[in-house]
């Protein structure tokens, strides 16, 4: 009878297609997982995704607008960091990390800047297999020629399992204060929305069919 419980309330799971889904929640220094929404904006709606190319939303996901009550990490330039989640990425796809220095604070920061990109996380071939790195934290360094101040700091899945279907973006932004940084002048730069178009080989590639090579969607990494 349990079994039969469990069974129905997955299915019901599945049917909203919220089941398999995941949330960026937090970030730390280090290799650390943090703790959630300490410092990653709070997103309002749960674990879906955003599938709006021009919408406001692709930039800290909904509900992420503004920080209300989000902390800001300090972190040296050269620092490593990590975001977490609440469940590992299920959906094949690149990985991202971008940032965008605010005019003032982090937390007032609405993204509506330029954003840079520092990694991408893509496919890779081996055997004629493609394969996607699905994890439940991701762990990369700052820039250390970055300019010192408070970034924004945007993690975002680019869910690409279903060809034919809409591209999914699962993204959260983290807010940062970096110290210690360079003079470097990030390029290139891109608005959000903006950077993602539908024709991107990268957003329309099908990962199932002759799939040998992938170009991740957005600007080029930016490397001191
Ligand atoms: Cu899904």
């Amino acid at each position: 009878m349990k079994n039969v419980v469990a069974l129905v309330a997955s299915a019901a799971l599945a049917a909203q297609g919220v089941s398999a889904h995941y949330i960026f929640q937090s970030l730390a220094k280090g290799t650390a997982k943090g703790q959630a929404y300490q410092y990653v904006r709070r997103n309002t709606n749960y674990n879906s995704p955003v599938t709006d190319l021009a919408s406001n939303d692709l930039r800290c996901n909904v509900g992420g607008a503004a920080g209300g009550s989000t902390g800001t990490l300090e972190l040296s330039a050269g620092d490593p960091f990590t975001f977490s989640l609440d469940t590992a990425v299920y959906h094949q796809g690149p990985i991202s990390l971008y940032m965008s220095k605010a005019p003032s604070t982090a937390a007032a920061y609405d993204g509506g800047g330029e954003w840079f990109k520092i990694y991408d996380w893509g496919p890779t071939f081996s055997g004629g297999q493609a394969s996607w790195n699905m994890k439940d934290t991701y762990s990369y360094t700052i820039p250390r020629c970055i300019p010192s101040g408070e970034y924004l700091l945007r993690i975002q899945s680019l869910a690409i399992h279903n060809p034919g279907g809409m591209p999914q973006f699962y993204v959260g932004c983290g807010q940062v204060r970096v110290s210690g940084g360079g003079s470097a002048s990030p390029s290139p730069t891109v608005r959000i929305p903006g950077a993602f178009k539908a024709t991107d080989p990268g957003y329309t590639a099908n990962i199932y069919n002759n799939f040998h090579q992938y170009t991740v969607p957005g600007p080029a990494v930016f490397t001191c």
